[in-house]
């Protein structure tokens, strides 16, 4: 690929039959930089990309004590393998996660802006710097020894997006203890399995949460998850609103009393590379949510050279990313890359939409961001609110980034000119919870986009495209097939807690030798990649990511379901939508009611962000003579394609397909 000689954004390349733009990082952005991109052009990211898979050691070895500071040195840059499950990373080497963050950086210059708090109301935000953090986690990292929490120990953290929740998880790893964040949205049925799940005996939660406006009962929801959960000895409750709570006496205690009572220097516990740093939960193909297991180096690593190289963050740069730290994006964009690199990290409680759907550029414009990071969700809610909304002086913006659910070549457009006035590169950028970092995506400054595709691999990422029915790697260019990796990166999971098995067999039994992402992929005639989306029973709802199965688990729970089948279908807003089938016991009748019912069952037991946006009710579900469910009838009908319905022949009940046709269409 040639740059352009005038700097010109634009240029075009024929992509096979039909036409693509490539975009060049904007001559204004390089112009509007405080130094320039980390790295010279797209050449040097070339030989330092081969370098990364052709002498991984030495690369990662290199990055690993260039970007991190380590209690005590590695000997070993990384063992296992693939086949055998056992990938590690820095294997001597000890270091503490919230030292990386927070110490080096406030010694320095403890006055240094760490978090820029934007609340609900525009009105009610703050700043912390990295002393005051220091200061702060030191006291919550105490408190939490207090309860008898202790390296290897898993706590549970169940907040809304305030300074306090970055507070809680770098406190646990100021200890050496394991953070397990469940994203405040979830219900208490969903956070009682997760406490379960991770044997978690404390808990760090707020009174309310405030989103949007309204006001969230957290504390409340705490309280039903911890009735059926014995071992919590001990619940940490941050007051946000001042709402009269009940607090169970011996078990809650208050954040701001007990913080007082403690000194506001507590050494960093410093632990081994491979010590797990936290858990997050994800869906998967199956019902039950995974643990899924990241470790202190590999992952630090990851985030700090992604954070660097892929948004080419600089000494001084105002990051915003609205995801939230019940995610991965959470986890990896709003606390640690920015911490690691000593930057302003926005964190955001509210809504794109509240108090009116200027809120993002009133932010941006506010603190002069240089970084956003945004689901593409997001952008279609705000694209649609309409233009005028966009306002503001967003002149410091180099970066528009985007994550979570492919980005449409309009809403890329709309980002990159509407947003960024053309002077932002935009960088669509492809990972999983189970990546810990970015793992296709262009580097900010250096290499060229293409609308929809998320470009070429991040350093010590080695794609493969594999065939889905002969499990062949397909070699060279313009083929598609599913997404693998083919060598370990520092910041991949390392298992799923308490069932390894579960993880050989969903990341790394599929294909042997590579690692499945679940995607399905296409390589283009000039080696950039196009996700195309899942090819598992996972469904991405406005960029959260549920399981099928998950939401058929929750409809089973009413005693009216007999069955159920759940499909996800595109939509305009939402990137896609759960529509779900069922069908009901004898004795009950089809009704609106009962619909809602239905809808309400998930809502209670998952959260109200996986609630099916529509609910059929059929007599039976379509079947094969196994007794599987032949979801792709379902999506083709959702889809109008009702005359491509195919292969029909191991149907064992073909006349429900009629029926289902039928109560489609009388619904629309
Ligand atoms: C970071 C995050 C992972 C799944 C992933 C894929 C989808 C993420 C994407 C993308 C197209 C992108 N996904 N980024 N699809 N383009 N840039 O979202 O993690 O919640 O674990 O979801 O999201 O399907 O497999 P997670």
């Amino acid at each position: 690929m040639t740059a352009n000689a005038d700097g010109a954004p634009k240029a075009r390349v024929v992509h096979e039959a039909h036409e693509v733009d490539t975009f060049h990082p904007p001559q204004k952005m390089l112009e509007k930089h405080p130094k320039k991109p980390h790295l010279s052009g797209i050449e040097e990211y070339q030989k330092l990309y081969k370098e990364s898979i052709t002498q991984p050691d030495q690369f990662w070895g290199r990055l690993a004590r260039e970007l991190l500071t380590w209690h005590k040195d590695f000997n070993t840059v990384r063992s296992g393998s693939f086949q055998t499950g056992d990938v590690a990373w820095f294997l001597e080497g000890e270091l503490n996660a919230s030292y990386n963050c927070i110490d080096r950086h406030a010694f320095k210059d403890p006055n240094r802006v760490a978090i820029i708090y934007e609340a609900d109301e525009p009105s009610d935000g703050r700043t912390v710097t990295y002393g005051e953090l220091l200061r702060q986690v030191s006291k919550v990292a105490r408190v939490l020894q207090e309860m008898g929490v202790r390296k290897g120990d898993t706590v549970a953290v169940y907040m809304p997006m305030v300074p306090e929740a970055i507070v809680a998880v770098l406190a646990c790893a100021r200890i050496g203890a394991i953070h397990s964040v469940v994203f405040a949205g979830f219900s208490s049925d969903s956070l009682r399995d997760r406490i379960l799940d991770a044997g978690s005996r404390v808990v760090i939660t707020s009174d309310e949460g405030k989103r949007g406006g309204k006001l969230v009962g957290t504390k409340k929801i705490v309280d039903e998850a911890l009735r059926q959960c014995p071992d919590v000895k001990n619940v940490l409750v941050f007051k946000r609103t001042g709402a009269d709570i009940p607090m169970t006496p011996g078990r809650d205690v208050w954040w701001h009393e007990e913080v007082e009572k403690w000194p506001a220097y507590l050494p960093p516990t410093p632990v081994n590379s491979e010590d797990p740093l936290f858990l997050l939960y994800t869906s998967g193909s199956t019902g039950k949510p995974k643990g899924v297991m990241h470790t202190t180096g590999g992952y630090l690593v990851g985030a700090a050279a992604t954070g660097k190289y892929v948004f080419d963050v600089h000494d001084g740069d105002r990051f915003f990313c609205g995801g939230d730290v019940g995610w991965i994006t959470g986890h990896s964009y709003v606390v640690y890359a920015p911490l690691l690199l000593g930057v302003s990290t926005v964190v955001f409680e509210g809504t794109p939409a509240y108090p009116n759907f200027s809120r993002y550029w009133d932010i941006i414009e506010r603190h002069s961001i240089t970084h956003f990071y945004v689901a593409p969700t997001a952008l279609r809610l705000l694209k649609r609110a309409g233009d005028h909304h966009v306002h503001g002086d967003m002149k410091h913006l180099r970066v528009l980034g985007s994550v979570g659910e492919p980005i449409a070549a309009e809403v890329w457009k709309w980002y990159f000119e509407v947003v960024g006035k053309e002077e932002a590169q935009v960088i669509d950028t492809y990972w999983q919870t189970e990546t810990g970092s970015h793992t296709i995506a262009p580097l900010a400054g250096v290499i060229p986009t293409k609308p929809g595709s998320a470009s070429l691999p991040f350093f010590g990422i080695e794609p493969a495209i594999i065939d889905p029915v002969s499990g062949e790697e397909k070699h060279g260019n313009d083929v598609e097939g599913v997404l693998t990796f083919k060598q370990p990166w520092p910041s991949m999971a390392r298992t799923v807690w308490g069932a390894h098995q579960r993880y050989l067999d969903t990341y790394l039994n599929v294909y042997k030798g590579y690692y499945f992402t679940g995607d399905g992929a296409g390589r283009d005639h000039e080696g950039f990649y196009w996700i195309r989306g899942r090819v598992d029973d996972v469904v991405n709802v406005s960029g959260h990511r549920l399981s099928t199965a998950e939401i058929e688990a929750a409809l089973l729970e009413h005693p009216a379901i007999a069955e159920a089948a759940v499909v996800g279908v595109a939509d305009e807003l939402t990137g896609q939508a759960v529509n779900a089938f069922v069908s009901i016991k004898d004795g009950n009748e089809a009704s609106d009611a009962l619909r809602k019912d239905f809808i309400l069952q998930v809502r209670r037991s998952i959260g109200p962000f996986a609630a099916p946006k529509a609910v059929y009710i059929i007599p039976d579900l379509p079947k094969t003579r196994s007794g599987k469910i032949m979801r792709r009838i379902l999506r083709k009908v959702l889809a109008g394609e009702e005359d491509q319905l195919g292969d029909m022949s191991t149907l064992s009940n073909p006349g429900v397909v009629d029926k289902v046709i039928e109560v489609v269409h009388e619904a629309r």
